[in-house]
């Protein structure tokens, strides 16, 4: 059986490259595979919060998650932290996951800057708590935007070993699904920086909450070069800043660079970003209209997360108490 996993942090507010990287590929998804959509909570401690924004960050995800076309009722949807599976398993894991290994991961490098010692020992650990999160359900597929295909590597390594170390083939080792044009959607005032929900410039993202006015104001600030839209995709490769909006309007429209050159070769940004602004206010309007209404009712919010979770902590249970088997934790 195929099944997916995959979350999003309640971080601040869901922005244009979560949708496109990942969120998006979810909503079709959800018709060829057994899909698990979780609000991973627990991954966003490791950044400080302040519990009332924390509670309302996680109905906000709950709410992006269902206005962007994911059935609660069809898929499990829930919040991480009320399956506590998820930190069980992630200590057995990280039991079976070399030093090295975490050693290596690029975003804790970028994360934790250079106080690395005052970086907190959960955020060194996250990628151990991603791979309980996907092993936990078993899934077998894990659509994400490409900046989680490292941690993506990590997690199929973890259930390798742990597989080799039992005798057992108990883990499918998970494959990572990065799919679609905007697999890595760039900041709006730096081409070659990921867009990004801690990016301290509001300007840098476009949130999924934005109203039309802030989204035109973004786009038309967006950094741009004085050159008009070239011909070719390789033209517009050495111009990340170019490249990064074409690539937008592209995963917007659901054509490709080319097809977007096609049409625009030639023009001036001032011209392009209207047309930009235009697509992504009639995309993104729906969805944030469906959000507000949404969590107008934060109690129903509420009772569909705990559902979901309820369903999400029956294959947990199951699979944890199998793991805990395989290694010896006795279950009187
Ligand atoms: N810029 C992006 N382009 C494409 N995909 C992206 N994703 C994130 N940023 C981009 C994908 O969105 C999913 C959820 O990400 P997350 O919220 O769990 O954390 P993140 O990847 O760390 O996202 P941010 O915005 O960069 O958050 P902060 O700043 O808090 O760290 C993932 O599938 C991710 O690949």
């Amino acid at each position: 059986m195929n099944r997916i996993f995959s979350g999003m942090q309640p971080t601040r507010q869901l922005h244009l490259g979560n949708y496109l990287g990942a969120l998006r590929n979810w909503v079709d998804l959800q018709n060829s595979y057994e899909c698990i959509f979780c609000v991973v909570d627990l991954h966003a401690l490791t950044i400080d919060q302040d519990p009332e924004v924390l509670r309302n960050n996680i109905r906000e995800v709950a709410a992006a998650y269902i206005a962007a076309g994911i059935d609660p009722d069809k898929n499990i949807l829930f919040n991480q932290s009320v399956v506590a599976g998820h930190a069980e398993l992630s200590w057995i894991l990280s039991c079976h996951t070399p030093l090295g290994w975490l050693n290596r991961m690029t975003q804790f490098k970028e994360k934790a800057g250079k106080q690395k010692d005052m970086a907190n020992l959960g955020l060194y650990a996250y990628p151990t708590l991603m791979a309980a999160d996907i092993l936990l359900y078993k899934a077998t597929h894990v659509p994400v935007g490409e900046d989680q295909k490292q941690h993506l590597e990590l997690a199929r390594d973890i259930a390798g070993a742990f597989n080799r170390r039992y005798e057992t083939e108990f883990f499918p080792l998970p494959e990572p699904q990065i799919l679609g044009e905007a697999t890595r959607v760039m900041s709006l005032r730096d081409g070659k920086k990921k867009m990004s929900k801690s990016d301290e410039s509001e300007y840098s993202r476009i949130n999924m909450t934005d109203d039309a006015d802030t989204i035109a104001q973004k786009i038309r600030k967006a950094k741009t070069d004085p050159e008009p839209l070239p011909e070719t995709v390789t033209e517009l490769e050495a111009r990340p800043e170019a490249d990064n909006l074409v690539t937008i309007y592209g995963a917007l429209a659901g054509q490709s660079r080319e097809q977007v050159l096609a049409q625009f070769a030639g023009a001036q940004f001032s011209d392009f970003k209207k047309s930009l602004v235009d697509l992504s206010v009639d995309k993104l309007a729906p969805i944030t209209t469906r959000m507000k209404e949404l969590l107008a009712d934060k109690a129903e919010i509420d009772r569909l997360l705990k559902k979901g979770g309820e369903r999400a902590a029956a294959i947990a249970e199951k699979n944890l108490n199998d793991v805990k088997d395989i290694i010896g934790l006795l279950r009187p």
